[in-house]
């Protein structure tokens, strides 16, 4: 019988915290340093229609890698897969004269939200990584922003 109050206290605690993490407006979303492209929301939802045709093959990672090469104002390779639970670094390298940039719409299937993960900018030569968790199943668009036109590509998880 003593731990009856201690019990409802940890009840108490779990209701105050599902409550917290009803917000729809995701203001409370958790910041990490590492852009994560599957916060806690757990449905994806339907994304924006990538501008590049889509490679008839998936790549696979190789050691937890997956080499991109940004040429000629295209994402090569850009139909990508991440392993339902694993993480993946997307090894971004610009071989054209222009900058670029990767954006993925995240969960919300939207463009410029805070579940996006993205690499502002990837400059003529440099190589840029971003590292996805793959905590959600689901097939997740990416654009570049400056080039949204004609640069797209899809990222699954499964
Ligand atoms: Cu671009």
């Amino acid at each position: 019988m003593k731990l009856a109050p201690a019990l409802l206290l940890l009840l108490v605690a779990a209701l105050f915290v599902a409550a917290c993490g009803d917000n729809d407006d995701g203001s409370d979303a958790i910041a990490t340093e590492t852009p994560n492209l599957f916060p806690s929301q757990p449905v994806p939802q339907q994304q924006p229609d990538p501008a590049q045709a889509i490679d008839a093959t998936l790549t696979e990672p190789v050691d937890g890698v997956i080499e991109v090469a940004l040429s000629d104002i295209l994402f090569s390779p850009n139909n990508l897969h991440v392993p339902l639970g694993d993480t993946v670094t997307i090894r971004l390298t610009n071989n054209d004269p222009a900058t670029h940039t990767i954006r993925i719409a995240g969960i919300d299937g939207r463009y410029d939200t805070e579940d996006d993960a993205f690499v502002p900018t990837i400059d003529s030569g440099a190589v840029e990584e971003l590292t996805l968790d793959g905590a959600t199943a689901g097939t997740f668009t990416f654009r570049c922003d400056l080039h949204p036109g004609s640069m797209g590509g899809v990222i699954v998880v499964d």
